[in-house]
């Protein structure tokens, strides 16, 4: 297949699409994807959609503080972790649960944290994701820096930071970019523009027409992807891993739509119509792909019934295990935040032990 990078130009609002509205193959493209693998995305875009809902479902009946749900960004969360291999570095943001778990994270944990249990934190140490970054944009110069470390070790592995059209907006992009061009970071930033940060629209964020454009002003590669598009995405990302290790970092935009609220303390019926939300559930990633697997014949309307009935079941026994984990000590924070600890931080600890035993 021809180079996606170097033919999809941004700048001339250039947007890289295999898959059409109806889930044919555009201008026969040779995705290079067999089979089996398909089957295989297709069942973690359906994993991750019940999981979402789950947690959205548990949220709602008391059991986690909040929660920012994945719904419509299924496509690009099942891509970003299919290309990355266990060593490849993860730094993901907060809207990432589908993403992480594919990458290896149990789903356990990434429940267990919406919940505010920090063992959710506790990563396995055989594959290599960062925790959930809360600031918005503060871990692109971390993944930037990670990708450098790749390059001057020589390692073969290669670092993914994703994020969302807000994190544009905040300095630690721009110096993430051009850090990541001028020392040839290894690093892939993978932008999911899902049209809100929060209430405010892309529109009102960036004047430029693109995200992806926004690369070549420092000297990298840019690229605007269909992000309902799984395909798309894959052989995107594909290609930019391939740069990546050959020291060139590049900025993917996934063209996406968040179709939940932020989170669940979000209400987005104050800020955009549900007559748009309509509309973009028509370009919504799974049944676009599902049309596409059904014209192949890997799946029929009873294969979809058992994943989908499979995929609940196990998102239903990893939640009632995440429900039947103890809560970790009070004093726990403090014992594991530092390596040695200091005289204010053990006056804090304490200070908080006598507040609870008083109540
Ligand atoms: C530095 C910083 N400022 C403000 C916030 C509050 N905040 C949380 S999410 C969010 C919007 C993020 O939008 P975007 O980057 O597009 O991510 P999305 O929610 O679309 O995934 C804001 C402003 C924050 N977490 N961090
Ligand atoms: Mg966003």
């Amino acid at each position: 297949m021809e180079k996606v990078f170097y033919t999809h130009d941004p700048r001339i609002n250039s947007v890289f699409k295999v898959l059409d509205k109806n889930g044919i193959i555009i201008n026969n493209i040779n995705h290079g994807i067999t089979n089996t693998e398909l089957l295989e995305i297709y069942k973690w875009m359906i994993r991750i959609n019940a999981a979402d809902k789950k947690i959205i479902n548990l949220q709602r009946q008391g059991f986690m503080g909040t929660y920012p749900s994945v719904q419509g960004q299924e496509a690009c969360q099942v891509a970003a972790s299919f290309v990355l291999s266990k060593k490849d570095f993860l730094v993901p943001t907060f809207r990432e649960t589908g993403m992480m778990w594919a990458k290896g994270i149990p789903l356990k944990s990434l429940m267990l944290y919406w919940m505010g249990n920090e063992n959710g934190s506790k990563h396995p140490l055989d594959t290599e994701v960062l925790p959930i970054c809360i600031p918005v944009g503060s871990h692109l110069p971390h993944a930037q820096g990670i990708g450098w470390s790749q390059r001057l070790k020589k390692q073969e592995e290669i670092t993914l930071c994703s994020f969302s059209d807000g994190a544009t907006s905040e300095g630690d992009f721009h110096a993430a970019l051009n850090f990541a061009a001028v020392l040839r970071s290894r690093t892939i930033f993978f932008c999911q523009n899902n049209g809100f940060a929060i209430s405010t629209k892309t529109e009102q964020q960036t004047k430029s027409k693109t995200i992806a454009e926004k690369a070549f002003a420092y000297g990298m590669q840019g690229i605007k992807v269909d992000g309902n598009d799984v395909l798309a995405l894959i052989i995107a990302l594909k290609e930019a891993k391939e740069m990546a290790k050959n020291n060139t970092p590049t900025l993917v935009e996934a063209s996406t739509y968040r179709l939940s609220d932020h989170t669940t303390t979000d209400n987005a019926k104050l800020y955009r119509e549900d007559d748009e939300v309509k509309e973009k559930l028509k370009e919504e990633p799974i049944s676009r792909f599902e049309k596409y697997l059904i014209s192949l014949k890997i799946l029929d309307q009873e294969k979809i019934n058992q994943i989908k009935e499979d995929a609940k079941k196990e998102v239903e026994s990893i939640s009632k295990e995440a429900l039947a984990e103890k809560d970790p000590e009070l004093t726990e924070m403090f014992d594991y935040l530092l390596e040695k600890t200091y005289p204010e931080l053990e006056l804090q600890k304490k200070a908080l032990l006598q507040e609870y035993s008083n109540q």
